[in-house]
């Protein structure tokens, strides 16, 4: 009610974004509608204190409370995530990745990372990224014809270079990792084996996924993906990364703070804290297993109407779709999707021949649309919708009013 009064412009843009979000659905796959306790958490006046350095341990004084937040999310991330130590500080993901790096390298090391256009992260190694520029990453991709992880050639080229942090993780890879053999890969090159798990975390908690905890040194998360929290990074040590480095978890909490970081954001780990509370709930295992379900229809569905579907299908939450027998380029695909309530983002493919801000790729996702109670049944429908007006761009009209109907049928979480 204040913000009405005292900024107009500001409450009506985040109104017409609340009305977007409510009307259209929201299949970006690194996307997902938070809890209103979560955003209540988020929203709160703990935005107002600073807290530089830990739990017991702080810059400034005032903290008793802080501490406890703080310290209430650390222990619930540690046992939904099973590892040894947290730190939930991390502004988001890039920063909780950058961290890494600089806990276990120097300046120069060299790395190892999927490449961004074969579905890795940025900060996992490409050019553009500092963690391109300040280290020597070696990039590995996926097979040309199955777009799966070869792992005989990542092997290879571990024992050539000696990486000192191998990462595993991606953001356009629609398959389950290989984890007990990339822990073997590492463990034999004296690698530290990072997994990044932001897109999966809520997969992997939800136990639909196997979770790498056991065969890797170090997990990133994001908070905001499939786990359904508020913005926020996470990084945790294993019981693997302390025998391999006792000193990791300091390494870790130094590399944040005093390190990249300084004060950190207490109202998003708050709120980080809800989404973990909500994670661990049986509810969440249902949820993380529809997430998938979903997946697999869509995808199949699209199969029919002669989408061709990258690896043939997906494991996770997300599909990656190659446009070119269907004649259109993702930046259109995504607009036109766009113009009937659907969200989605144009995403380069493996080999993708076209250039990145023109891919030949849209990459779809379900855990936003599943938060809202869909179903297989509902699958159907977008695939359908999907195909429509790709092959008939005329019908957006109609389309369109079929989408808003759903979406009223399945409100936002209340
Ligand atoms: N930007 C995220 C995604 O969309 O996958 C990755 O950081």
């Amino acid at each position: 009610m204040k913000l009405k009064k005292q900024d107009s412009q500001i409450y009506s843009l985040i109104n017409l974004e609340t009305e977007r979000q409510k009307n259209s659905l929201q299949m970006i796959p690194s996307e997902n509608h938070c809890s209103p306790a979560v955003r209540e958490a988020l929203g709160s006046l703990l935005t107002d204190k600073y807290a530089e350095g830990y739990p017991g341990k702080r810059y400034y004084g005032g903290n008793q409370f802080i501490d406890k937040v703080e310290t209430l999310c650390i222990e619930r991330a540690k046992k939904l995530f099973k590892v040894e130590h947290a730190n939930v500080q991390p502004y988001s993901g890039s920063p909780a990745n950058m961290a890494v790096y600089v806990a276990v390298c120097d300046p120069g090391d060299v790395t190892m990372g999927m490449a961004l256009p074969m579905g890795g992260h940025l900060t996992h190694g490409w050019k553009v990224s500092a963690t391109g520029k300040f280290f020597k990453p070696i990039q590995y991709g996926v097979d040309e014809k199955t777009h799966l992880i070869c792992y005989d050639d990542l092997e290879k080229m571990a024992r050539e270079h000696k990486p000192k942090l191998i990462w595993v993780g991606a953001t356009a890879y629609p398959r389950i990792f290989d984890w007990a053999r990339l822990g073997k890969i590492a463990d034999s090159v004296g690698a530290y084996l990072a997994a990044d798990i932001a897109h999966i975390a809520g997969l992997v908690v939800g136990g639909v996924h196997l979770s790498p905890v056991s065969f890797v040194h170090i997990v990133t998360t994001t908070t905001h993906k499939t786990l359904r929290g508020p913005r926020g990074g996470i990084i945790m040590v294993t019981k693997k990364g302390i025998e391999k480095d006792p000193e990791l978890p300091k390494k870790i909490d130094k590399a944040i703070f005093p390190g990249l970081q300084g004060g950190p954001h207490e109202n998003a780990i708050a709120a980080i804290a809800v989404c973990l509370k909500e994670a661990s709930a049986p509810a969440f295992k249902k949820y993380a297993a529809q997430i998938v379900k979903n997946a697999k229809m869509l995808a199949e569905e699209l199969k029919k109407y002669g989408f061709d579907i990258i690896s043939g299908g997906t494991e996770n939450h997300l599909l990656l779709i190659d446009l070119r027998n269907k004649h259109i380029f993702g930046a259109d695909a995504q607009n036109l999707l766009e113009s009937i309530g659907i969200s989605t983002n144009k995403n380069s493919i493996p080999f993708d021949p076209a250039p990145p801000f023109k891919p030949s790729g849209l990459r779809l996702g379900t855990p936003a649309i599943t938060t809202r109670g869909m179903k297989e049944k509902e699958m159907k429908q977008i695939a359908a919708w999907i195909n429509e007006v790709i092959e008939n761009p005329g019908n957006v009209k109609k389309i369109k009013k079929e989408v808003t109907v759903l979406c009223k049928k399945f409100p936002l979480p209340k």
